[in-house]
Order: C-alpha cells, then sequence, then structure tokens
C-alpha cells in the first residue's frame, strides 16, 4: 500500500476535514476571516498534518479531486457561518496544479451554485510560484476570480524565486507575510526590514498585509505599530474545527 494508494482510498473514506485557523484585524480586535487547512483523520495513525502529505498530493492527479473536496468543504461550512450570524472571509489554499486544471472556473462556479456561498466571502490562497509557472494564464484566471467576487490572496510572500512586477498585473487584495519573516522579528534587524517592507509594499499598493505564525504579545505590538491589518497565529488560536470556531465567535460577541 503507497501513500499515494493510501490517500486515495482516505478521500473515498472521507478521512480528511477541514480546521479553520481564525484572522484577526488588529485595530478592531476582530475576527473577519478564517483559513480552511486541510487534516487527515488517519484510522491508526491519528492526526496528520498537510506538511506530511499534501507535497504527495500536489505531484499527483489526486490534488484535483481533494482540491475540489477542500473547496466545497469550505463553501458548506462558509455557508454555515453566514447562517449562524457570522459573515467572515473564508481563506482556500489552492495548489498550481488545481488552478491550472481544465475546467477549473466552471467547476468553482458548479460549487457556488451547489451550496449557495456568496463568492464575495471566498478568498483565495495562491503562492508566488503558482503564478508564475504561467503567468498569462495565472493573470486571466485570476481576473475572473475578482470578475465573480472572490478575493485573493498571495500566500508565504516573499518566500520564493519571484518578481515583484507581477503585483501590477494581477487583481491581489492582499499579501501573506510568511511565518518564517515572523518567528524573530522581535530580535532579528534582517527580519524587521523584510515584514516592515512588505507591509508597506502591500500599503502602497492599496493592498492589506496579514502576518502569520504570530505566537507572541511582542510580535502582535510590533505589527499593530507598524499597521499591519490582520494576523493569525498561535497567540490568537491554532486551527479549530468549524464548532468550535463557532463557539469562540459566539463567546467574541
Ligand atoms: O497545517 P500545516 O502547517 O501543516 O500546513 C502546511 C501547508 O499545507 C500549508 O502551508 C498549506 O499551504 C498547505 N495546505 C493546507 N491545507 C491545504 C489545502 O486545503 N489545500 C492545499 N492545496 N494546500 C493546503
Ligand atoms: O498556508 P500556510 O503554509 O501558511 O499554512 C499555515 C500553517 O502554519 C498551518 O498548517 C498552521 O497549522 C501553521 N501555523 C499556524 N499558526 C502557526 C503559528 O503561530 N506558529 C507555527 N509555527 N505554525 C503555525
Ligand atoms: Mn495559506
Ligand atoms: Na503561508
Amino acid at each position: 500500500f503507497t501513500l499515494q494508494a493510501e490517500l486515495r482510498d482516505a478521500l473515498e473514506k472521507e478521512e480528511f476535514a477541514l480546521y479553520y485557523q481564525p484572522q484577526f484585524e488588529l485595530h478592531t480586535n476582530s475576527i473577519v476571516g478564517v483559513e480552511a487547512l486541510i487534516r487527515w483523520h488517519h484510522p491508526d495513525r491519528g492526526v496528520i498534518l498537510p506538511g506530511r502529505f499534501m507535497p504527495v498530493v500536489e505531484d499527483t492527479d489526486l490534488i484535483i479531486p481533494l482540491g475540489y473536496w477542500v473547496l466545497k468543504k469550505a463553501c458548506e461550512d462558509g455557508k454555515r457561518l453566514v447562517e449562524e450570524g457570522f459573515p467572515l472571509k473564508i481563506a482556500v489554499n489552492i495548489s498550481a496544479k488545481q488552478l491550472s486544471s481544465e475546467n477549473f472556473l466552471q467547476r468553482l462556479k458548479d460549487i457556488l451554485n451547489e451550496t449557495g456561498f456568496s463568492p464575495e466571502y471566498l478568498e483565495m490562497e495562491i503562492t508566488e510560484s503558482v503564478l508564475m509557472k504561467n503567468k498569462q494564464q495565472a493573470a486571466d484566471i485570476l481576473r475572473e476570480l475578482k470578475k465573480l467576487g472572490i478575493s485573493i490572496a498571495i500566500d508565504d510572500f516573499g518566500t520564493s524565486y519571484s518578481s515583484l512586477n507581477y503585483l501590477k498585473y494581477f487583481p491581489v487584495d492582499k499579501l501573506k507575510i510568511d511565518r518564517s519573516f515572523i518567528g524573530d522579528v522581535i530580535s532579528d534587524p534582517n527580519d524587521v526590514a523584510i515584514a516592515t517592507t512588505i507591509i508597506a509594499i502591500a500599503h502602497n499598493l492599496g493592498l492589506r498585509a496579514t502576518a502569520e505564525g504570530v505566537e507572541t504579545e511582542e510580535q502582535l505590538i510590533f505589527l499593530k505599530l507598524w499597521q499591519c491589518d490582520e494576523a493569525q497565529g498561535f497567540y490568537f488560536s491554532p486551527p479549530v474545527t468549524l464548532d468550535s470556531l463557532i463557539d469562540m465567535l459566539k463567546s467574541e460577541n
């Protein structure tokens, strides 16, 4: 039984689950969105994190059905949040193969119709490397996503080989500062320079900046001082189940 075969089996048996990590708006101190993060509830090995299996999934065609499973689940859960009185943005990670797959836009529209989830609450997190693989195709797809009302966040911003000029051409809404720049942002002058520069690039282009991997109050104070718009990380909350998220939102009000 290879990992690949096991993953295929897991999709059929519905062993995957989506967890949601809250995203806080710093100037209002309130939850404005969540990032959907996949987990595998393995019958023998317990919860397996995506770092362990997504690279294999993304190397195979399995990313297509799994990617649609994630989108559909996120839209269903997002619909439930709206119905419960919590109209939050749901951010979904989209991989390269999925974005460039045949019928991506049509399948997406079908999922939106089937679930009745309003696209204005849907955000797609896409890495720079995904966009750079085929710039023209990516630009076309992103424009179509924008037309649907979906927002676009650049994930892991600044971590991979890329040029900044794509920001001019792609209809992006948000830059996510990778957690590798946040971990030592209190002590490492290089990380200070990088993090504050990413916030400045975002603001100068009229975009929002979100910091990932915020774990301490000192990091939060720093980010507020530099007017970072949003943050997520263990300081606020780990990724949690939909039910826990709803409990958290109820106690926030
Ligand atoms: O939760 P964890 O830190 O292990 O996530 C590792 C990486 O897996 C994340 O950076 C994220 O980009 C990726 N990932 C998590 N959930 C999904 C998903 O639903 N789809 C895709 N394509 N990637 C995901
Ligand atoms: O999409 P992305 O690659 O950014 O995925 C975010 C991942 O980071 C998730 O798998 C999540 O479990 C993990 N994560 C979230 N918050 C923190 C944090 O504060 N510290 C660390 N080390 N990891 C985090
Ligand atoms: Mn992400
Ligand atoms: Na990231």
